[in-house]
């Protein structure tokens, strides 16, 4: 009996540890695999936040057409276009995902625009962010909030 208790107790305590460690863990969906999603805390309400993330297509070719997340009023696919010695953001309708590469969204490039913020994003919280593929349909990952001042930005 107490030989029980124990094993049920250990299984427990094994269970809680892929719980926790979830936040940061690879989202794969047949040949997609999306890492590391992490926005910048936002400075306020009126401003924009922007979340960075890598898909990796080991699969048939594929694309990205859309986000959505419910931190937001709107949610819009950007890159950065550079222009002489300027740069300024714009929308794109979708993003190709070529079998066997990585698409990597980064401060300085592809990133995703969250418009309308409904909430601050804080430091150290988490928020739902969906993908919508042509081909993989919808992905939801868990995206992380990192300071204001992570990595460069617009
Ligand atoms: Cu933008």
């Amino acid at each position: 009996m107490k030989a029980t208790f124990g094993a049920v107790f250990a299984a427990a305590v094994i269970l809680a540890v892929p719980a926790g460690a979830s936040l940061a863990a690879d989202t794969i969906v047949g040949g997609l695999t999306v890492s590391n999603p992490w926005a910048r805390a936002s400075a306020g309400g009126s401003r924009p936040g922007v979340a960075y993330l890598t898909i990796t297509n080991e699969g048939g070719a594929d694309s990205l057409t859309k986000a959505g997340s419910p931190v937001a009023g709107r949610v819009e696919l950007h890159r950065i276009i550079h222009d002489g010695d300027r740069a300024r953001m714009g929308r794109i309708g979708k993003i190709r995902l070529p079998k066997g590469k990585s698409v990597e969204f980064k401060p300085g490039g592809l990133h995703i625009m969250l418009m309308g913020l409904k909430r601050q994003l804080k430091e150290g919280e988490t928020f739902p962010l969906s993908l919508y593929f042509a081909e993989a349909g919808k992905v939801d990952v868990t995206v992380r909030i990192m300071g204001a001042g992570a990595v460069g930005g617009h």
